[in-house]
């Protein structure tokens, strides 16, 4: 039998960011709107683990399907690990991806380079509608450059400098994203749990 995947997510970058991750795995991959699901789960939790797992349980009940959902963001150590848990929301509603890095740099205006790590955590949670859960997680190191560089990926990338790849991960290509993100580290290990699942 094929299963289904549910990906639990509206954010078309980590849509397609998990389609290439999870191409070789023997399973119908689906996503939110492609199913005409509609339910909203409020990241309301404390980290990014609790996030992942509330929002993949709520949505392998309602839709009766496996569901992969993350929860991910970026943690500035000279803001005390803002915007965290808020970074989609660290704008306000209805901001954009630049409106939001642009805020980051006015936080950190004046805040030297040495001073400015940083990282983006992800955790995956995978769920059945019977309530089975396991996660994964990953992270990236960096540093908030002094301003934006690059055209792909998405949210806080042109403004996410890796040392080690002399780039933002906006200037990097997709695949090269992929190798060293904190979603492709989670994703990788969550296929495995996934792996595990379709052969129990
Ligand atoms: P869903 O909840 O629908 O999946 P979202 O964008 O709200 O989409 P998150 O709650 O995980 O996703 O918020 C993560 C935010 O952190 C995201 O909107 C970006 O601003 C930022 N972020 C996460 N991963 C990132 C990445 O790989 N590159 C750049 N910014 C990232």
């Amino acid at each position: 039998m094929t299963h289904k995947l549910l990906i639990a997510t509206h954010n078309p970058g980590k849509a397609r960011e998990y389609r290439e991750l999870l191409a070789n795995l023997p399973i119908e991959v689906t996503y939110l709107d492609a199913e005409g699901i509609t339910l909203a789960v409020a990241e309301t939790g404390a980290t990014f683990a609790e996030n992942a797992q509330q929002k993949a349980l709520a949505y392998a009940r309602e839709a009766g399907l496996w569901t992969w959902a993350d929860d991910s963001g970026l943690e500035v150590d000279a803001l005390a690990g803002a915007p965290g848990v808020h970074s989609a929301r660290y704008a306000g509603p209805g901001a954009s991806d630049a409106d939001r890095y642009r805020k980051l740099l006015d936080a950190l205006a004046g805040v030297p380079w040495d001073q400015r790590t940083a990282r983006f955590r992800c955790v995956v949670a995978l769920a059945t509608p019977e309530g089975v859960i396991r996660t994964a997680a990953g992270k990236c190191e960096g540093i908030i450059a002094f301003g934006p560089a690059g055209e792909h990926g998405f949210g806080y990338d042109p403004v996410f400098y890796m040392p080690e790849q002399a780039a933002t991960l906006a200037q990097l290509p997709p695949e090269t994203k992929n190798r060293i993100s904190h979603r492709g580290r989670a994703a990788r290990a969550a296929a495995e749990l996934l792996r595990e699942m379709l052969r129990a």
